[in-house]
């Protein structure tokens, strides 16, 4: 399957939600008038694609419609695909671009860390990279394990303690090995925890600032972002960016989904790149993010609306 199809079908349920909302849009009619406009911004809204974004996209969009004279919505809309993706925070390509990095993985419990942690070790084995892994998750039972399993499944090799130890020391290691082994790119899985917890996120900030002091690569800090939970994405994104300087976000289970929308919000209230997307709990299921391609597969064709 091509590259496009696959992200085409893992959004498809935000896709189907988005054109059903448009199209009870569209059957008033296609003058540009006042309630197309805030109709415009209501269906961005329950897109999920937050507030800011949407008034955003549409101030612009109806800039352009005046400016160019365009003649109806139909006009409007060919228009949607480009500014959406022009809303997405851009940058980020020194994070997974083949530089040598450092990367953490934060987030709440189940967003798909541990799962994205294994699907990038693959990625970047195939790549020719030498990775390290290491499980700064030494809370949650089976996390190790869970982590070994894909460390196999991908041939790359991990740093681990016994549960319970101390998540710092687990990364001291893991930066001691991959200076021995020259890695030149090292994953760390960290426990997931909620973003009100002040003492989890504490103790994270903690852990993070090890890594940042000891070591040698540029170290990055990426959430993980569970699409299912929607606007709670956005909550997310701000108390982790607060406590820990966020460099980046992955999405992941857009697959299961109607509430992809969730990547603009975040990309664009928190300024925020997307770094990869996940379409599935297979190990090719981690997708490159591409904007326009994002915007394309959510907004869909004209001749699929119609
Ligand atoms: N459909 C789908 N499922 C996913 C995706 N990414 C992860 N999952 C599933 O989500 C579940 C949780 O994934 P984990 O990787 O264990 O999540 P985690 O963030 O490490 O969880 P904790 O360590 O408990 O905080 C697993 O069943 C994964 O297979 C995705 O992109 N699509
Ligand atoms: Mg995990």
């Amino acid at each position: 399957m091509g590259f496009f199809s696959r992200i085409s079908e893992g959004l498809a349920r935000s896709r189907e939600k988005f054109t059903e909302q448009m199209n009870v849009l569209l059957d008033r009619g296609p003058d540009l008038d006042e309630e197309f406009w805030e109709g415009l911004e209501e269906t961005l809204i329950l897109a999920d694609i937050g507030g800011a974004a949407a008034s955003d996209i549409v101030e612009d969009l109806r800039d352009k419609a005046t400016r160019k004279a365009l003649p109806d919505a139909y006009a409007v809309l060919d228009m949607l695909n480009d500014r959406m993706a022009e809303a997405f925070c851009a940058g980020g390509e020194e994070v997974f671009g083949g530089e040598p990095a450092c990367v953490l993985f934060v987030g709440i419990n189940g967003a798909g860390k541990t799962t994205t942690v294994g699907k990038l070790a693959k990625e970047a084995t195939d790549a020719g990279r030498t990775v390290l892994l290491g499980s700064a998750d030494t809370f949650r039972a089976a996390a190790i394990e869970q982590l070994e399993e894909w460390a196999r499944r991908a041939d790359v090799e991990i740093c681990t303690r016994e549960r319970g130890s101390d998540p710092a020391s687990v990364c001291y290691d893991t930066i001691e090995r991959a200076e021995q082994k020259n890695a030149d790119l090292v994953l760390i899985d960290t426990a997931g925890r909620l973003h009100t917890s002040a003492d989890l996120m504490r103790e994270l900030e903690k852990v993070v600032n090890v890594v940042r002091k000891r070591s040698k690569l540029p170290v990055y800090t990426v959430l993980v972002i569970d699409a299912t939970t929607g606007q709670n994405g956005l909550a997310q994104a701000r108390e982790f960016d607060r406590a820990l300087k966020l460099d980046g976000v992955i999405v992941t289970k857009l697959d299961g989904t109607a509430k992809g929308g969730i990547a603009l919000a975040v990309s664009h209230e928190l300024e925020l790149p997307v770094l990869k997307i996940g379409v599935g709990e297979g190990l090719g299921d981690l997708k490159d993010f591409d904007a326009h391609d994002f915007a394309r597969a959510f907004v869909g064709d004209f001749d699929e609306r119609s």
